[in-house]
């Protein structure tokens, strides 16, 4: 038996790397298919080698157990996952803040790590990234501004990739895979045009694909994606997943304050000040969101 690390899935077959780094072809038992059990890139696995292998030579395997997930993302579908890079563009898609807020709330509810990159910083003005600058004023997390044309910011992200396992996550076509190309050269990732029409992507990538960087993290590029329900949410649970919150807890007039237009509400007090307004809106959304489907 040998430890391993699922890669990439798709039609039923599992990549596998071991810790020598040969990669296996594996399929898996019955049990690691259906529902929450179904095994995701990033899971760590014991599998069956079936050959011998030597050189590095891709060989085959059954995969028999997979060992215990320290966190996981609905969607993209990744396990054991330290940190999420949200991938954004200025235009050609333009940045979907709202979006954004949804998958930052699932990487606070699974612990993870979070920055922003705005991509495509080259398509617009420095007076547009100026104005970006002001409206994201108390933004709680780092934003990069980068291009994966004139290679502003790489050297940030590739920074913020060392030493742990991020995963890129964003709409098609924003340039998730040009700027991981970009951040290691020779990565050659297949990347694709955005309709000229409808200024989408094309999603081009079509699997999650787990990736090691040369300076030690490794990075899973994934599919595009523009829509995120919340599944598994409770309402009392949304606030504690804004971090912009954190420093005004407990100074509400109402112990059970939900933030929703309570008088003396310090949240509300602050929007616009300590919490950025596009953040207080999305929190108003996302509770609206959660709280009609508690009542189903
Ligand atoms: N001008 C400009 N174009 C970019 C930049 N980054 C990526 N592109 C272009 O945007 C298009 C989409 O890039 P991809 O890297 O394929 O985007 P993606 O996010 O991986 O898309 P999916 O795999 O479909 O999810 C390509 O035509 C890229 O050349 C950038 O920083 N500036
Ligand atoms: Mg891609
Ligand atoms: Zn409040």
């Amino acid at each position: 038996m040998s430890k391993g690390k699922v890669i990439r899935a798709a039609g039923g077959f599992f990549a596998v790397c071991d810790e020598t780094g040969n990669e296996y072809l594996c399929r898996a038992r019955g049990n690691l298919k259906r529902g929450s059990e179904a095994l995701m890139v990033g899971d760590n696995v014991i599998f069956h080698p079936l050959n011998q292998v030597s050189g590095g030579r891709t060989d085959e395997g059954i995969i028999e157990k997979r060992l215990a997930r320290f966190n996981r993302l609905g969607r993209p579908p990744v396990a054991n996952i330290n940190q999420l890079v949200v991938v954004m563009a200025f235009k050609d898609p333009g940045c979907d803040w709202q979006l954004v807020s949804r998958m930052l709330v699932q990487a606070e509810k699974e612990d993870m790590a979070a920055f922003l990159c705005l991509n495509k910083a080259d398509l617009v003005n420095d007076q547009e990234i100026e104005e970006t600058k002001k409206s994201t004023a108390s933004f709680p997390y780092p934003i990069i501004y980068s291009s994966a044309v004139t290679k502003l910011g790489i050297d940030e992200i590739a920074e913020r990739l060392k030493d742990c396992t991020s995963v890129f996550a964003g709409p098609s076509g924003v340039g998730k895979s040009s700027l991981l190309n970009a951040i290691q050269p020779g990565l050659s990732l297949q990347t694709g045009d955005v309709s000229e029409k409808i200024k989408r992507g094309r999603h081009t990538t079509r699997l999650a694909e787990l990736i090691p960087m040369n300076n030690g993290g490794k990075v899973v590029d994934t599919p595009g994606f523009s829509r995120l329900s919340f599944s598994d949410l409770d309402e009392n649970e949304l606030a504690l997943l804004f971090p912009d919150f954190e420093n005004l807890r407990g100074q509400c007039n109402f112990r059970n304050c939900r933030h929703a237009g309570e008088p003396g509400c310090a949240i509300e007090e602050n929007v616009g000040k300590k919490v950025n307004s596009m953040r207080y809106e999305h929190y108003r959304l996302f509770l609206d969101e959660i709280s009609k489907q508690e009542a189903y």
